[in-house]
């Protein structure tokens, strides 16, 4: 097969069953403002899993899941022994976040999926849809569990102590999740695959900006997670001296200064962020005795990512007036560079259909970005609206979704026929 796939193919996207689709899965844990909140091992996941996979059915797909829960849907290929071509994304959301992360490149793979088999292509090689447990970290921290445990980069115990905000265990969430889709066949955790390619708005502005329709992924940057705990000790606010106090969050304020100051960059590539701030006793008459912040610290160059990062424990320490301070590492993705094969059969795709494509990194880090060790692997993007995600009004128009769904489709024939 070459670039030369059957136009007939590219005319069965259908961009009204795409959107119709998303729309519906947007339901499931909307949010003012057209968002959505659906956090990983939920009741909600599980609604949104048991959706797909009756439209995966209808199209003569069959599921399994593994150990980690990720869940599969498998097109046959006229030789069933060959390496599968996967492709997906994550179905979990931000807790206040929008309809198309991650979700969009699990339903365009249902799309794509649909479409080969409704244009009579065929495919020698089996194709694999996937919908990773755990991209997002929303609920538990890190994200990427699932496609991490899939590739081997971490064993699947390792997040079991992790907990959410109600104290829940991961590994007791996961536990459950299993037992109430112990109906789903199970396959063993990992695979090899012929190649992966993961479809996914492009959560930035470059597209937008410049008028393109796809996004060629390249590679993606490293990320590094870490939790800050300050210990002082709690107080009257009223009586306690000022001058005698172990005030976590005061202490709190010189190590987010202190972390600003090593974290600068005037070339504004490296991107430093505390979002996630929990005090205790929490109460406004009780000086603070413990803080916990996170830190996200991502940059495209390792040796920067290694630098800055490792630095945090001792600048944070240094910053101490009154308490003392821990840091834990949480999650380290590496950046990677793709391998040119999917990026090439991206961009042959997109200018046989005439579409108007870029190559660009990822700012955001991806599940795909644990399968480069595994096989060739790459990213179709397609525009964010302002360039915005991770909030409610993300969005991308169907039109634009259905042009991504459609070179996913041909990228997909043509890997699943080498
Ligand atoms: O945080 C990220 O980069 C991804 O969107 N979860
Ligand atoms: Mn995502
Ligand atoms: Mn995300």
């Amino acid at each position: 097969m070459t670039n030369g796939v059957a136009p007939n193919l590219v005319a069965a996207v259908d961009e009204a069953r795409q959107w119709g689709r998303l729309m519906e899965m947007a339901r499931l844990g909307a949010i003012p403002g057209d968002g959505v909140n659906r956090a990983c091992l939920t009741p909600l996941d599980r609604e949104s899993r048991r959706l797909l996979i009756g439209w995966g059915h209808a199209i003569g797909l069959t599921e399994s899941i593994d150990a980690l829960g990720n869940l599969f849907l498998r097109h046959e290929g006229t030789d069933p022994s060959l390496a599968p071509v996967l492709t997906g994304s994550h179905m979990d959301s931000q807790p206040s976040g929008g309809r198309f992360d991650g979700i969009w490149g699990v339903i365009a793979a249902l799309e794509a999926i649909q479409a080969l088999r409704e244009a009579g292509t065929p495919t020698k090689r089996p194709i694999e849809l996937v919908a990773w447990t755990n991209e997002e970290g929303g609920r538990f921290a890190p994200g990427c569990m699932g496609s991490m445990a899939y590739a081997g980069h971490s064993a699947p115990d390792t997040w079991d102590a992790a907990t959410d905000k109600d104290d829940i265990r991961f590994g007791d969430a996961l536990a459950e999740h299993l037992a109430l889709e112990a109906d789903i066949p199970r396959r063993p955790l990992g695979g090899k695959p012929f190649a992966y390619v993961e479809a996914h708005i492009e959560q930035g502005p470059k597209l937008e900006a410049e008028d393109r329709d796809i996004g060629i992924v390249t590679g993606i940057q490293g990320s590094r997670w870490f939790t800050v705990d300050i210990t002082g000790k709690s107080d009257h606010a009223g009586t306690a001296p000022v001058g005698m106090r172990q005030d976590a969050v005061q202490d709190m304020v010189r190590a987010i200064t202190a972390l600003n100051t090593l974290m600068y960059d005037p070339t504004d590539v490296l991107r430093f962020t505390v979002a996630r701030i929990e005090v205790s006793p929490n109460s406004s008459n009780s000086v603070a005795g413990n803080v916990r912040f996170t830190i996200d610290l991502r940059h495209p160059d390792n040796a920067v990512l290694l630098a800055r990062g490792n630095a945090i424990l001792g600048v944070v320490q240094a910053a101490m007036r009154f308490c003392t301070a821990s840091v834990i590492e949480r999650f380290t993705a590496a950046p990677v560079v793709f391998q040119p094969e999917v990026p090439d059969a991206i961009e042959r795709a997109a200018l046989a259909q005439g579409l108007n494509a870029v190559r660009m990194p990822s700012g955001a880090f991806h599940d795909a970005q644990f399968m480069v060790p595994l096989c060739p692997t790459g990213m179709i993007f397609v525009p964010s609206a302002r360039g915005v995600s991770h909030h409610p009004s993300e969005y991308t128009a169907p039109e634009q979704l259905a042009a991504g769904a459609r070179v996913l489709a041909a990228v997909l024939a043509d890997l699943a026929n080498q």
